[in-house]
């Protein structure tokens, strides 16, 4: 019988097509400021509970692409030090909360690049030869060369991981379907700022037959990866 993933609301990807060379796992923002102690996220108040706890799922879905020889690419959100592709009414918004972009926190200036707390958590720390991808807004493909590594690499097939699931992870998704990437988010390899938000954003993706992709679990995919 033809192996096929556990995932809803369709087996992903939609054609079967997946093989190690066409499909990349995606690490979104797996950075102190969304998941680390004194960070941006932890300034606002959040639970921070909520963004540590697809570290874990992250880290062994990272070891078998790797492990595979598939492809890895991580993201961070960031800025210039100089603020220079700060929108003004993001740094407004940041500061409405206390967490004023570019300012001074525990973690360094916050969600500046080079930063302490705009690094990647030491747990999931890129290996030499994993494209990393700096971008300064939600969206993984805005103004950066995301979309042109894909192609190069002839890369059909997204796995979506990282945080926020409702911000980052949800944009990314969006424009990456837009593009006609064949997406699956992994449910647990992704969190939120909030429990309901995260929930309604893995419910969104699975209305009209899959608007944006497909959901599934961290085990359901490794299962499925180990039929390559
Ligand atoms: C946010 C992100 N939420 N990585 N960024 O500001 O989701």
């Amino acid at each position: 019988m033809t192996p096929t993933l556990n995932s809803r609301p369709y087996a992903w990807p939609w054609d079967n097509n997946l093989s190690k060379h066409n499909t990349a796992l995606l690490i979104i923002d797996m950075q102190t400021d969304f998941c680390g102690t004194g960070g941006y996220v932890d300034t606002m108040g959040y639970d921070l509970s909520l963004t540590r706890a697809p570290i874990e799922p992250i880290s062994r879905m990272l070891a078998r692409f790797r492990a595979l020889g598939m492809l890895v690419i991580h993201t961070r959100e960031g800025h210039r030090a100089d603020l220079s592709d700060l929108p003004a009414n993001k740094r407004w918004r940041s500061q409405q909360i206390g967490a004023g972009i570019g300012d001074p926190g525990p973690c360094g200036r916050i969600l500046i690049r080079g930063e302490p707390g705009w690094e990647i958590i030491p747990e999931l720390t890129p290996l030499a030869g994993e494209p990393i991808i700096d971008k300064p807004g939600k969206g993984s493909f805005y103004a950066t060369d995301l979309e042109l590594l894909l192609k190069t690499r002839g890369i059909q097939n997204l796995v979506l991981t990282g945080i926020t699931t409702d911000v980052c992870v949800h944009t990314t998704m969006r424009d990456a379907n837009d593009r006609g990437l064949e997406c699956v988010l992994v449910e647990d390899c992704c969190g939120a700022t909030d429990q309901a938000n995260h929930d309604h954003a893995i419910k969104m993706i699975q209305m009209q037959g899959g608007v944006f992709g497909a959901v599934t679990d961290s085990d359901s995919l490794l299962q499925r990866l180990e039929t390559l």
